[in-house]
Order: structure tokens, then C-alpha cells, then sequence
């Protein structure tokens, strides 16, 4: 029996929405002007590898000088003094959450300041613009952005369904949960018994799986939360 219940955590564009990140869905979305199968696919790429290098390396830009918020930090600091495990998976490609002070993060479609060989796969840190001549340091391969497109596998899968498996607090804070694998996560967790809680500015498709949905800015919600639960564990 555990002493401190294991919590997991997931992330989606709604924990950056405060910092000035748009989301993905809905008025003013990120992919407004954009089919989603031009620019997030691999077929996508192949056809049009200027249109995607060009739309990434504006997404670069526009993250670099964003800054973290109270979402950010409150996990963060959950992180670093919950005295039991916490696991943060982000399905946001920013980086705010290391910036927010997070030890660890599992980044499970990919990390926008990082690019990948074509050939050899290796991935590198990148914080400038990538174009069709951008090449690998190692075998001179092309690069890509570091990013996982619709029809690729998410990255980290095994240790995310291994942590998934022993949680016993789930959180999916700011994600339509829309898209899978990740939208799938909180049925996983509640299979094993795990409490779930929903963070959202509204009601999504799947809030009816969650035993608590705490609606509003997830800046305030998610710092209620986190002060509730290292209060808890303090007083055990
Ligand atoms: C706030 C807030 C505030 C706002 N406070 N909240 C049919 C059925 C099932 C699956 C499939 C299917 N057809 C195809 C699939 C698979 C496909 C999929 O799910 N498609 C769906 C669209 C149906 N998935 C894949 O292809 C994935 N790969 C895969 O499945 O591989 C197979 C495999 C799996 C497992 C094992 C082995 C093999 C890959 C998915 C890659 C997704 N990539 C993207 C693009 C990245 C590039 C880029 O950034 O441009 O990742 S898609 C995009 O959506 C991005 C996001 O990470 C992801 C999730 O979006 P998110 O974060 O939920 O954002 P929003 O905008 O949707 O929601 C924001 C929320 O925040 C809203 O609810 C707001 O209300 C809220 N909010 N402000 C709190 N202040
Ligand atoms: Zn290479």
C-alpha cells in the first residue's frame, strides 16, 4: 500500500492558453487558415515541405518569447514537493513547462525546439528556422521539425501506459481530448480505479468519464488544486 496516492498528469493546449498560446480547435484556432493534413501529416510534408517548415518555424517564433503561467508553476511545484510520484505528460510541443520550473516532462507529440533526422533519426535541440537544406549534424540527413503528425506514434508510449497503470490521481488539464491516444487516457485510469479529475474552461466530450470537473482558467483551478493536495499530504 502506497503512503501518498501516485498522481498523472496530462496536458493539452488549454495549460498554455493563458501564456498566449492559441489552442488547437475552436475561433481563432492554431490551424486557422490551414487544412490540419497539410501541415500535421507526414503526407503533408512530403507534398508541400515548404509549407510545413514555414508553418513550424512561425510556430517557433511565436512560442520563444511566451511565458510560463500559474498552471505551469503549480504543477511544477507539485512536482518538486508532493513527497509521493508525479508523472507530467504534455501533448503540447512548447516548452513552458520546463520554463515553469517542471523537473520532468514526458512530451508525447514531440518538442518544437528540437528537430529530427530523416535518415538517422537523431534528435537535436533547434531554436532557429528549419528549411529543406537544414541538415543533420551527424550523417547530414535532412531534418524535420521534432513534431508527431496524425498517423505517427506518439513518443514516450511505454513509460506513459506503464505510470498510467499505477496512478491513483489522474488530471487532464486543458485538452479537448480529442485526439488519441492521449483522449483515451482517462478511461485507462479509471479501468484501475484511478480518482479523475477534469480541468476546462467547458464541458468536453468526455467530461462525463471524470469524478471532478473543475471548470474555469486552469492558471486558478489547477493552483487550488495543487494547494489542496500538498496541504493534504502535509497533514498526513
Ligand atoms: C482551457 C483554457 C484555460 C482553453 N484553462 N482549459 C479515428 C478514431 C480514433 C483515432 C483515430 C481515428 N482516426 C485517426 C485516429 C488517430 C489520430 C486521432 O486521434 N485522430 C482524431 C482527430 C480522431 N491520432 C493519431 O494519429 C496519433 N497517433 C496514433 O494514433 O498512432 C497510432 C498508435 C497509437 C498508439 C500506439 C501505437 C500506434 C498522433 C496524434 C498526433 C497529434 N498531433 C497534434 C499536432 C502536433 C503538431 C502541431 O502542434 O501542429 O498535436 S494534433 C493537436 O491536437 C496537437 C495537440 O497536442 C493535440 C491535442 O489537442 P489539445 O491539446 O487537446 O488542444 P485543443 O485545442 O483541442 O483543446 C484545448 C482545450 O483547452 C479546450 O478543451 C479548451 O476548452 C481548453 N482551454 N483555455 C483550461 N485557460
Ligand atoms: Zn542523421
Amino acid at each position: 500500500m502506497k503512503e501518498f496516492p501516485s498522481i498523472f498528469i496530462l496536458t493539452g493546449a488549454g495549460v498554455s492558453a493563458e501564456s498566449g498560446i492559441a489552442t488547437f480547435r475552436g475561433a481563432g484556432g492554431l490551424w486557422e487558415g490551414h487544412r490540419v493534413e497539410d501541415v500535421a501529416s507526414p503526407e503533408g510534408f512530403r507534398r508541400n515541405p515548404s509549407l510545413v517548415y514555414r508553418f513550424y518555424n512561425e510556430r517557433r517564433c511565436g512560442i520563444r518569447d511566451k511565458l510560463p503561467n500559474d498552471a505551469h508553476r503549480g504543477i511544477a511545484r507539485l512536482q518538486r514537493e508532493y513527497p509521493g510520484k508525479v508523472t507530467l505528460v504534455t501533448q503540447n510541443i512548447d516548452d513552458l513547462h520546463e520554463r515553469g520550473g517542471s523537473p520532468e516532462v514526458l512530451h508525447m507529440h514531440g518538442e518544437i525546439f528540437k528537430a529530427r533526422c530523416g535518415e538517422c533519426g537523431g534528435v537535436s535541440p533547434w531554436m532557429e528556422d528549419l528549411d529543406g537544406s537544414s541538415q543533420c549534424g551527424d550523417c547530414g540527413g535532412p531534418l524535420r521539425p521534432h513534431i508527431v503528425w496524425f498517423g505517427e506514434v506518439p513518443l514516450e508510449l511505454d513509460t506513459i501506459f506503464e505510470a498510467l497503470d499505477s496512478a491513483d490521481i489522474f488530471a487532464a488539464i486543458g485538452t479537448s481530448g480529442n485526439v488519441y491516444p492521449a483522449a483515451g487516457f482517462v478511461d485507462h485510469a479509471r479501468r484501475r480505479r484511478a480518482r479523475c479529475h477534469e480541468f476546462n474552461l467547458e464541458e468536453t466530450a468526455s467530461s462525463a468519464l471524470f469524478h471532478e470537473v473543475h471548470a474555469g482558467p486552469a492558471g486558478r483551478t489547477v493552483t487550488d488544486w495543487v494547494d489542496k493536495l500538498l496541504q493534504e499530504a502535509g497533514s498526513r
